[in-house]
This record gives C-alpha cells, structure tokens and sequence, in this order.
C-alpha cells in the first residue's frame, strides 16, 4: 500500500494541563486523514529531545505549514520512510530545529492516517502482522513530588498492577477497584483529604509516605478478597526531581530530608524491602548509570528497575544500560525522541537485550489513543497509563476495543 499526502496542517490546541500543544493533520490524495497532538512531561529528562523549537509554539505552527509544502505529494508505504522523511525535513540528529511536538505529531498523524487508509488497526500497520498479548497496566493511584506541588508524599507516584488478571478488561476494572479503594481509605484516614488528585488523576494526601503505603496494600487487600486478582505495587522515584545536582544530595521537600548518594541507595532498598515493592522507577537521578546496576544487584531480578529519565528513550543510552546492566527494565514515551520508528527501535533494542518494556503516558496528555496501539506494537510488557481523567480512559479504551474486537490474547506475566 502506498500513501501520497496531499495537505499538512497543523493548529494550536491544548493538552490536559492547559499547556499549548499542536494538533497535526495530514490528508491524502485519497482524502483519508490522520491526527495527532503530543503531550508534555513535568519532570523532563535533561537527555529529552526539545519538544519546541527555538521560538516557541508560534514557531512550531509555521514549522507545520513549512511541512504542508514538505510533504505534499510525498508518497510512503512504510513508518520508517515516512519518519526518515521527517529527519530529513528537521536536518539534525535530534529534532532540535522543529522540536517533537512537530515531529511525533507528524509521525503519528502519518500512522493513523495510513492505518485508517489501509483499513487496518495501528498497531498492525506499526509493528507487523503480529497476534499481541496484552500488556500489564500499571496505575499510578497515590501522587506526590513535583505533580503535586511538593505538597504531598515525597515519592512521585505509587503504582498497581495486576499479577494474575485474565484478560485487560479483568485487568483494568479491578484496577479501577483498587483506585476507588485508596479513595474510601484516604477519606477515612486523612482529615484534611478533599478527594484531591493531581495532573495525572492520581489521589492526593497530606499522610506520611508510610501511611500512604499501607493505604494502597489495603486497598489491594481488599479487591484481592473481592474479586480475587492479586496485585503489585510500584514506585516512581522520579529522582532527576529531587537531586540538586549543586550540592549533591536528593532534596526531600516535604519530610525536609537531604540525602547523598550512599543515603538514597540505602533508603530506595529499604523502601523496596519493607514496603514489598516490585517496581522502583528512576530510583536515582538521570546520570547514575553505575548506581542503577548496584541497585538492581542488590535487590536481584524479582524486582523491576525502571530507567525513565536515565533513558529516555533513546538507542544509545538504552544500549549502555544493557551493557552495564543499569537496571531491568525501560520507560518508553515517544515524545521523549520524538517518532513512532525510533521509538519502535528503542524498544526492540530493550526488549532483545532483555529488559522489560514499559510504554508509558506523560502527565500533561492528550485526547489520543495513538499510545495503546504503540503499546501492542511494541510487544509492550506494561502499560504506563493513569486509570481515570478522559485523556488516560480514551487510552485504556482503546485497548478494551481491541481485545473485544479481535479476542483477548491475555495479559503479559512477569512475576
Ligand atoms: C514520569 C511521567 C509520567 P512526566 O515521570 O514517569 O508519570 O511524568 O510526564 O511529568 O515526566
Ligand atoms: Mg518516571
């Protein structure tokens, strides 16, 4: 199949913080169409990819109409030709000149404008004439650092996760279960609890980390005796947020504890240990690739370490970190590189040299549900994705669809 484009455009919208994206529209000779807007981190990695290019986003939308003449009667039939091409317009190694807000929102209006011509979903035209299990979903239900203004527990994000769901529909409602759980729970351990949430819908408190813990493995308690799937728990660290690269110590803002090096190995292990967590994202900061394999040593492979911010997604840093084993396993989030092919790339290159892949959502989203077809495309083994707010739900959706259209292929096992 071949796609000749016939029109860019591109227009100024916003994801769910309120923050200006743009939503790019390609349509074809044969007038199908495809769309997409990219979303934005709040805990950016420094090795990111800008996501704008030097004059903003008055300069990414005339980026857009520079590519409407780009891209017209440009003909492709694979991703990888339509994203060389997008390198090609950008001219650099790292779209620094039109930023990836342009150039994923290019990539991916590309792959839903050929899925939709082809008549064939995402996912296929992706990553193949491939037969997915279904990845495990992993919630963040209790939110803390900077995605709640430093006001909450000190720790980004407390995640579920299934262990022995059937099917994602199993998997994701029981997940919801937990979700409503932590919510019940905090209105009746936290005083001053509002029902807050933060910008990834996760719940908000002003309970200590510890009591914040034991409310979510009640919370899996219970929904465990319900309805009987096991679950999880997990951490995001996010510690490129806390480190003050200055004076060398992660800042913890809210508890007014400062920690080096040496403390915040010890303190993440002892986290890990008593609290039984088997996921520990970005347990330290984006440059501490040696850190990352003693970490992983110490706690062996039952527990996932995740690079989020130590990779981003990108090849060579993903490579090295196999080689030194600098943890297990590696966030994945297209606009972190900025195309639907090098993303793909990335992992591929994780998951052949064994590490476990997580696709993972941004906490400023948009209304697409482009990242689930990613997600199974990708053989994703986790699926990153907040449980409530439309812009996550379109998500989960997305992939509840799919199962019922095409059969449940199950769900991936780890532990
Ligand atoms: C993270 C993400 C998503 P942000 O740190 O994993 O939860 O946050 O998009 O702000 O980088
Ligand atoms: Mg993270």
């Amino acid at each position: 199949m071949e796609v000749k484009v016939r029109r860019v455009e591109g227009y100024i919208v916003f994801d769910s913080r309120g923050s200006p994206t743009i939503e790019v529209s390609i349509t074809s000779e044969r007038g199908f169409r495809g769309r997409f807007a990219s979303p934005s981190g709040k805990s950016v990695g420094k090795y990111e990819a800008p996501p704008l290019p030097k004059d903003g986003i008055l300069g990414a939308k005339k980026i857009v109409d520079e590519a409407n003449k780009y891209f017209h009667n440009f003909s492709f039939s694979t991703q990888a030709e339509f994203d060389d091409a997008i390198k090609r317009f950008d001219g650099g190694p790292r779209y620094e000149r039109i930023g990836t807000i342009v150039s994923l929102g290019l990539s991916f209006a590309a792959a839903d404008l050929a899925s939709n011509e082809g008549g064939i979903p995402m996912y296929k035209w992706i990553g193949g004439d491939i037969k997915p299990t279904f990845p495990i979903p992993i919630c963040n239900v209790l939110g803390g650092g900077k995605h709640a203004l430093n006001r909450s527990i000190d720790i980004q994000e407390i995640l579920v996760f299934p262990l022995n769901a059937r099917s994602y529909r199993d998997a994701y409602t029981s997940t919801l279960e937990v979700y409503r759980k932590v919510s019940e729970l905090l209105s009746d351990r936290d005083m001053f609890f509002t029902g807050g949430r933060n910008d990834e819908g996760a719940w908000v408190t002003t309970l200590t980390d510890e009591e914040a813990f034991d409310i979510v493995w009640d919370s899996v308690d219970r929904v465990r005796s319900e309805v009987g799937v096991k679950f999880g728990v997990g951490i995001d660290m996010a510690s490129s947020s806390l480190w003050d690269v200055e004076s060398k110590v992660y800042v913890y803002r809210r508890s007014g504890v400062n920690r080096d090096r040496e403390e915040q190995i010890e303190y993440v292990i002892d986290l890990v240990k008593k609290h039984n967590i088997q996921y520990v994202e970005d347990p330290l900061h984006e440059d501490d690739f040696p850190g990352f394999s003693y970490i992983r040593k110490r706690l062996g492979n039952k527990v996932l370490v995740v690079g989020d911010d130590l990779y981003v997604t990108n090849i060579s840093r993903i490579k090295l970190g196999i080689s030194e084993r600098a943890g297990n396993a590696v966030i994945i989030k297209p606009n972190q590189v900025g195309d639907v092919s090098t993303t793909f790339q990335a992992s591929k290159s994780a998951s052949e040299g064994g590490f476990k892949v997580v696709v993972s959502h941004r906490s400023g989203e948009t209304h697409y549900p482009h990242l689930a077809h990613l997600a199974l495309a990708v053989e994703a083994d986790m699926f990153k994705v907040s449980p409530v707010y439309g812009e996550r739900v379109i998500k989960h959706n997305e992939l509840l669809l799919i199962e019922d259209l095409y059969g449940s292929r199950g769900v991936k096992r780890i532990w």
